[in-house]
């Protein structure tokens, strides 16, 4: 890769460090420096294949779309806390920080001794930046706890709300099936066919939560498919998994991977290639599920062609493909992507169960590589020391919500959902504190997430770009950028602890969110408490040492803090490749149970089946989508991830809007369908459903399924008229179109990944793109509260 350089959009841009300084992101290690007034990055000299994510850093440092000083919006000064419309449509006034924290500090005091601390949702979902100490949820969280006596939180995520919940019913502990499973290292030596329902796309595995030294999955596919290994890629998007593997593309409707699975498994009874040793040594409940797949409980076989008319696949490949993973070191993937989305536990579960029904589960290269590719950090070994961890304290307050369900929440206090077989109530908020995420990016059906976030008394969020959530927001405090503050990088399943040095000042007036915290405690009466008395360098010191302390412990190289501190980054220990739980529990099943109730792999669940959900039965079932295609909406929309930036992350950043077209998102979809609509390469295109519209460029290709169209998440909602109740987002936001519904009863996971839609070509003026434009903001000296 090429070394960036661009030119900083603001005079005040510092030209500090002339040398290369280390410093690590989610997309990979680099260094910066400045060099004739410019910031250049440049990736790992060690890594075979970085990242171009870190080339957003450079334009995104001075943007205009930054936060330069603390705003409150002008409505919630004027009238003060309470339920309010106009979030998201009004202007903003800027304060001191001083004005703004004594202003938060006292609403912070009101909330807890009127409400209680258990009316404050601090759920606060989001990615931040990497680093080990600056990261913003566990400071929001540990703010929270120490200062306000606890906060509502969220579990699970929207990456996998839902197989975090199903998993540990069928499989046992998810952390380990995800972090301690199949390697790359395995499938370069063992693996003899790797069928992957949803791809393993570079895009979502070169990024890690933390950082990443080395980017290797391109350089494992290359070695095992030259060394024979057979790629099969399952999907609608050819993209999804890279050329380097050699794949044959099964190109399926999505939605549809369970119903494609089921008819594998069939193949394999009906012809008895089915492992039956391993069937009835390590797992429970294969006959009941037999049962339904001969269709002797529904009186439907889910045979090869019963699955072609709901896969689009032909019943000719689906046997074919049986018949090649029997007898072969057979590895099923399964991306999280496909949980994301209605009835989204099945895909999770039946690959499980193809995998058992191929006796493969537990073999080196071979078995359930659940999500293989979705993250960096999975198929790699874990590290053998601790990191260096900030203590989030404790949390009292036992309420909780599954993460997607915050709008359900906002909209019903006091309501019942469903969720892991208990029926739970959603808690009364008043005041919503959000550090590190952009829901107005990754949540779904926007239009009914404003209307949620205008319940509330005080939205509170700290940002370093005005992204649309801290549009909504009634206090916006300006965050540091990772490049402007020193930290410690690393994750549990990369081996390099890296010295984070700042290479820039900090924007405008914008504080380290640890700093905003600490400030806010002591309004609170909890400065001490929330910093033990520490600098940022004392505590980055004080985390470092649980790392050095084990090093030291295991007779390794432990150097001090500062000699750390001074060098290019520490290479720590890292754990065997041993296949983790699944291999142990092969080897040993009686010794080495799973921890499942059954001690087995569950293809049958007791305990699911108890909890009565007919939208997540007692074994894996092809369950007919709430929502299809249909006269109205006939295409699928896939709102997947996108590949020039991380989320929503920098969209400002140059290798981001680089990629845009004419300003907008570029969406993907295949000839047939541009042409029955009239629409030709390099069109706009306004894509619409009951919920909500978007604008966005459009490719014509053939390497997407007929019948569907692709726009990846992470463009800023851009409201072209944000008075109305549902505006067109002009930018290409596709979470203006999703619903916002729970993956099922069980998890309730996000389901964001599917919608479906309508598509035309967009004829009118063309509005111009303003989601990276700040808001307007009232003259100082217009409020009382005015910057001194
Ligand atoms: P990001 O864009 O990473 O998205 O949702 P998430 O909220 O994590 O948001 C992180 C925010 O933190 C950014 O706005 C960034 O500027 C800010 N930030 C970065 N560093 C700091 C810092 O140090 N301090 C502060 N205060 N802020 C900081 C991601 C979520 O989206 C996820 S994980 C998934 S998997 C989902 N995927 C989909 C999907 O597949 N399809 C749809 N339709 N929707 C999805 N949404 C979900």
């Amino acid at each position: 890769m090429t070394e960036v350089a661009a030119k900083p959009a603001s005079d005040s841009a510092p030209a500090t460090n002339t040398r290369f300084l280390p410093h690590t992101s989610h997309w990979g290690f680099f260094s910066a420096r400045w060099q004739d007034g410019e910031l250049e990055v440049r990736p790992h000299s060690d890594d075979p294949d970085p990242n171009r994510i870190i080339e957003n850093f450079p334009g995104a440092l001075r943007h205009r779309a930054r936060i330069a000083q603390p705003m409150v919006r002008r409505g919630w000064l004027e009238r003060g806390p309470g339920p309010d419309v106009r979030r998201g449509r009004d202007e903003f006034v800027p304060l001191s920080w001083n004005a703004a924290l004594d202003l938060l500090g006292a609403e912070l005091t009101r909330v807890r001794d009127r409400h209680g601390a258990g009316s404050v949702f601090g759920g606060s979902y989001g990615w931040s930046s990497a680093g080990r100490f600056h990261h913003a949820q566990s400071q929001v969280h540990r703010f929270l706890n120490i200062a306000m006596g606890g906060y509502v939180r969220s579990v699970n995520t929207y990456s996998s709300g839902a197989s975090s919940v199903l998993v540990p019913h069928i499989l046992g502990d998810y952390e380990e099936l995800v972090k301690r499973n199949v390697t790359w290292e395995q499938i370069a030596e063992h693996s003899e066919i790797v069928v992957a329902f949803g791809g393993m796309a570079l895009k979502n595995s070169m990024v890690a939560g933390g950082s990443i030294s080395k980017h290797i999955e391109r350089g494992a596919m290359a070695r095992a498919h030259a060394r024979g290994c057979q790629f099969v890629h399952v999907s609608p998007l050819r993209a999804d998994l890279p050329e380097e593997a050699g794949a044959q593309w099964i190109s399926s409707i999505p939605g549809t991977d369970t119903a494609l699975m089921l008819a594998l498994v069939h193949t394999l009874v009906s012809e008895g290639l089915h492992d039956r040793n391993f069937l009835d040594r390590y797992t429970v409940g294969w006959s009941i599920f037999e049962r339904y797949v001969l269709g002797e409980t529904d009186g439907q076989p889910k045979n090869a062609a019963w699955a072609a008319a709901i896969t689009g696949v032909t019943a000719d490949t689906i046997t074919a493909l049986a018949r090649r993973l029997h007898g072969r070191r057979a590895l099923i993937v399964v991306s999280h992507s496909l949980q994301r989305a209605e009835h989204g536990e099945q895909p999770v579960w039946m690959g499980a169960v193809l995998a058992a029904a191929l006796g493969q589960i537990g073999l080196p290269g071979g078995g359930y590589g659940y999500a293989l590719g979705a993250i960096a950090y999975y198929g790699r070994r874990n590290n053998a020391v601790p990191m260096p961890t900030l203590s989030q304290g404790r949390n009292p307050i036992p309420e909780f919500i599954p993460v997607a369900r915050i709008a359900d929440m906002l909209l019903n206090p006091g309501g019942s959902y469903r969720y892991n077989g208990k029926t739970k109530t959603y808690p009364d908020i008043r005041m919503v504190y959000w550090a590190g995420g952009n829901p107005f990016h990754h949540h779904q059906d926007i239009n009914r997430l404003r209307r949620a976030f205008a319940q509330v008394d005080t939205v509170v969020v700290h940002e370093l770009g005005w992204t649309a959530t801290a549009r909504h927001a009634d206090f916006v405090l300006p965050a540091t950028m990772t490049l402007e503050r020193e930290d410690i990088g690393g994750s549990s399943n990369d081996p390099l602890l890296v010295p984070m040095h700042p290479v820039a000042t900090p924007y405008g007036e914008a504080r380290d969110d640890y700093a905003i915290f600490a400030d806010l405690a002591e309004r609170l009466g909890a400065r001490e408490a929330f910093t033990e008395g520490r600098t940022v360098r004392q505590w980055l010191e004080h985390l470092y040492e649980r790392t050095r302390k084990a090093l030291a412990e295991m007779d390794l190289p432990a150097p001090s803090f500062d000699a750390f501190w001074a060098g290019d980054g520490l290479i720590l220990p890292q754990q065997p490749d041993d296949g983790g739980q699944l291999r142990h529990f092969r080897d040993n099943p009686e010794g080495q149970p799973l921890p499942t109730p059954s001690g087995k792999i569950e293809i049958f669940s007791e305990t699911i089946a108890s909890f009565q959900e007919p939208d997540c039965p007692g074994h894996p079932t092809w369950l007919t989508p709430v929502t299809a295609p249909g006269p109205s909406t006939p295409l699928i929309l896939v709102a997947n991830q996108p590949t020039t930036r991380l989320h929503s992350q920098l969209d400002f950043g140059g290798h981001s809007t680089g990629a845009k077209h004419r300003g907008r998102e570029v969406a993907r979809m295949h000839p047939d369908d541009a042409v029955a609509r009239g629409i030709a390469d390099g069109d706009i295109i306004r894509l619409f459903n009951a919920r909500g519209a978007c604008l966005a460029g459009v490719r014509i290709t053939d390497n997407i399924r007929r019948g569907v169209i692709q726009l990846p998440t992470g463009a800023w909602y851009d409201p072209v008229d944000p008075e109305e109740e549902a505006p067109l987002c002009v930018h290409g936001n596709p979470n203006v179109l999703t619903r916002d519904v729970g993956t099922s009863a069980l998890a309730q996971g996000c389901t964001g990944q599917l919608t479906t839609v309508e598509v035309e070509r967009f004829d009118g003026n063309l509005p111009p793109i303003q989601a990276y434009d700040p808001p307007v903001v009232s003259k100082a000296g217009e409020s009382e509260h005015s910057a001194k």
